[in-house]
C-alpha cells in the first residue's frame, strides 16, 4: 500500500528549500507527498538574494489542509517554514482538528526578509501553539539557541543541555542539529526523547552550508515514519539521505549550492 504523508510548507522558488525540497524527498522515499503552501519566498538576485517573504491568506491555508485531509487519512505531517503567527495560528488550530501519529516540526524561525520585531512575535507562537504538538522537532543551531534560551552552543554538551530544555516545552523527540556550524571534522546530531540521548555523527562533507539539508532531513523523518520506522531509525535514515544528498549537490547561483534528493539509494 502506498504510504501517503502531509507538509505543511513554504514554497520556496529556486527548488532549493521548502515544499520543493520535502516533496523530491518524499518521492525518493516512496511516499505520495500532500502539500499545504503557507508562504511564498522568492530570493532577489538582484539584492543578494534577500529574502522577499509573502505569506499565503491564513483562510487559504485552511483551505488546503482540509482538502488534503478530506481527500486522504494522513496521519504524518512534516512542518516547515510558517513565518508569521498568524500563519502559526491557522496551522496549529488545524492540526488540533484530528489525531496525528507523528508530526515532524522543523522550527524555521526567521527568514532574512522578515522584521526582527515580527521573527520575536513568530518565536513566541510557535513556541507555544506548535512545539507541544510535534512528535519530532528538529532545531539548527540558531533555532536551539533561540528555542532553549541558551546564548551559546559551543561543543556537543551545549547541544545537549539545549535538546533537554527543548523537550521541557513539550515534543516527543527532539533532534538537535550541529551540522557544519560545531568545530571538528564530523557533522554532529543529538537526539533527545527524554530520557536517553543519542549522538549521531557523519563525516563533514566540506565545510559550507548547503541549502534544503534541514528540509530535507525534516522531511526524511517523516517519509521514514509515514512508513513504520521508529523516530531513531528514521532520523538515521534521514541523515544518511541528506548526506548523499549535499555529495551529489546541485550547483547554483545563489550562495549556497542545493541538496539533490535524487542522489540516495536505500
Ligand atoms: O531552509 C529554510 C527554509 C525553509 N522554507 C522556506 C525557505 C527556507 C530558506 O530560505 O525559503 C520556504
Amino acid at each position: 500500500m502506498t504510504q501517503l504523508a502531509l507538509v505543511i510548507a513554504g514554497s520556496e522558488a529556486t527548488g532549493g528549500a521548502g515544499i520543493q525540497a520535502d516533496i523530491r524527498t518524499y518521492q525518493q522515499l516512496g511516499v505520495y507527498g500532500v502539500g499545504t503552501i503557507t508562504c511564498i519566498v522568492s530570493f532577489d538576485p538582484k539584492n543578494d538574494w534577500a529574502h522577499r517573504f509573502v505569506p499565503v491568506d491564513p483562510a487559504v491555508i485552511a483551505d488546503q489542509i482540509e482538502a488534503a485531509t478530506a481527500t486522504h487519512d494522513l496521519d504524518v505531517v512534516k512542518i516547515g517554514m510558517l513565518g508569521t503567527p498568524a500563519t502559526i495560528k491557522v496551522v496549529s488550530e488545524a492540526l488540533r482538528a484530528q489525531p496525528w501519529r507523528h508530526v515532524v516540526l522543523d522550527p524555521v524561525l526567521i527568514c532574512k526578509g522578515q522584521e526582527p520585531g515580527a521573527a520575536l512575535d513568530t518565536d513566541t507562537a510557535l513556541r507555544e501553539q506548535v512545539l507541544p504538538l510535534a512528535t519530532v522537532v528538529t532545531p539548527n543551531m540558531f533555532e536551539a539557541r533561540t528555542l532553549s534560551g541558551m546564548d551559546e552552543i559551543a561543543a556537543v554538551d551545549d547541544l545537549v543541555e539545549a535538546a533537554r530544555r527543548i523537550h521541557a516545552l513539550g515534543p516527543r523527540y527532539v533532534l538537535a542539529k550541529g551540522g557544519v556550524e560545531l568545530p571538528g571534522d564530523d557533522a554532529v546530531d543529538v537526539l533527545f526523547d527524554g530520557e536517553e540521548v543519542t549522538i549521531l555523527s557523519e563525516p563533514k562533507v566540506g565545510q559550507e552550508r548547503v541549502s534544503g539539508a534541514g528540509c530535507t532531513l525534516a522531511a526524511a523523518t517523516a517519509a521514514e515514519l509515514a512508513k513504520g520506522a521508529s523516530v531513531p531509525d528514521a532520523v538515521r535514515t534521514a541523515k544518511a539521505l541528506v548526506t548523499a544528498g549535499i555529495h551529489a549537490r546541485v550547483s547554483a547561483k545563489t550562495p549556497f549550492d542545493s541538496v539533490w534528493q535524487g542522489a540516495y539509494q536505500s
